[in-house]
């Protein structure tokens, strides 16, 4: 149990950039002890300055490979960096985990480099509330650079991607109809498309496939724009703002290829963002969704405690058929909301 003195001496330490400060601030937020958000309440005021870039895609794209190279080519800009790995629930997370750690060793004794996993246990909007917490504890320590690394392109690492400045969408080659499959939130999220493996066949092919879907989106979001009349008149219009050219990168992260230019391409991304009028929509965006994430998750475990005995006696009744799922959370809501006056 944190007491408002340990949380100070904890956020100090933090802000002096202490490694050991910092796990455990990290520890202390992904295992939810008894006065995390007290510390996170503490430590957000300090935080802001970081750049944060999400790394996601297909599983075994490259993700991790490619985090490691950016590590090693940040550090040689003499930036501070941050790794948080949001881990898999698959049964194979495991070895992944194994893997990245030993892929990752080289960094281990670098005090400038801070690698930490995150376990996606938990309800909807954990995985995410998690994941700021460590990147805002990352940040107040004074980490230039925080590389997010999420597997897939579920609900939950888009949320995660929502939080980054820049998020990279990572895919190898030979995986066309794993692009049909995954678009949905996909070009939403990508701020730089990577094509890594790129010294396997197919590469042209799915750069290919790649800038269709990104024309075909740009043309039906152009043609979209004004015929909606109901649209803009709910709404007042937004202020045209220009549209950021999505592009797409090759690497070969087991050699180090192409790293530079996709530094390059995220300095271009956070030199189009930092426009005034782009930079404040997009920023109201991320607070937008971390509000949203934080929010859920507080109302859900808040939920479930309050419900109590409740909840399993509803799936009594379901199970008899003595009610109705949709009575039975009517019935659950109108209890909590009877105890709350
Ligand atoms: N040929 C080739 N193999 C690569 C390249 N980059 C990564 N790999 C290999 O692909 C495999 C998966 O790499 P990871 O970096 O673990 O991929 P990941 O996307 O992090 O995987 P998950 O986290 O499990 O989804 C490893 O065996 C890598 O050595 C590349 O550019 N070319
Ligand atoms: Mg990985």
């Amino acid at each position: 149990v944190a007491t408002s003195e340990s949380i100070n001496d904890l956020v100090s330490r933090l802000q002096r950039g202490e490694t050991r400060a910092v796990a455990r601030a990290a520890r202390f937020v992904d295992d939810r002890r008894d006065g995390f958000v007290d510390l996170l309440k503490a430590i957000y005021p300090l935080s802001g300055q970081a750049y944060v870039v999400g790394v996601t895609g297909t599983p075994g794209a490259g993700k991790s490979t490619l985090v490691d190279q950016l590590v090693r080519a940040l550090r040689a800009r003499a930036l501070k960096v941050g790794v948080v790995a949001v881990d898999p629930t698959s049964p194979y997370s495991g070895g992944a985990i194994l893997g990245d750690r030993i892929r990752m060793q080289r960094h281990f004794l670098d005090p400038g480099v801070f690698i930490r996993s995150l376990a996606t246990r938990g309800h909807l909007g954990g995985v995410s509330r998690s994941a700021s917490g460590v990147i805002h504890i990352l940040d107040a320590a004074g980490f230039d650079v925080i590389l997010v690394e999420t597997v897939g392109v579920g609900q939950d690492e888009l949320e995660v991607a929502r939080l980054a400045h820049t998020t990279l969408v990572i895919m190898s080659p030979g995986m066309g109809d794993d692009i049909q499959a995954i678009k949905a939130g996909i070009l939403e999220v990508a701020d730089i498309f990577v094509i890594n493996k790129a010294d396997r066949d197919g590469a042209d092919a799915t750069v290919r496939d790649l800038e269709q879907m990104i024309s075909l989106d740009r043309d039906v979001s152009v043609r979209g724009r004004g015929h909606s009349a109901a649209a803009t008149l709910a709404r007042p219009p937004e202020p045209e703002l220009g549209k950021w050219q999505t592009p797409i990168v090759r690497t070969v992260a087991t050699r180090g290829e192409g790293i530079d230019a996709l530094l390059e391409a995220c300095d271009g991304h956070r030199q189009f963002m930092s426009d005034p009028a782009q930079g404040k929509r997009a920023r109201r965006r991320r607070i937008e969704h971390e509000l949203y994430a934080i929010l859920s998750d507080t109302m859900l475990s808040e939920m479930e405690r309050r419900l109590g005995d409740s909840l399993p006696k509803a799936l009594d009744d379901l199970e008899r058929k003595t009610i109705d799922p949709y009575s039975a959370a009517e019935r659950l809501l109108a209890g909590l909301l009877r105890e709350e006056t």
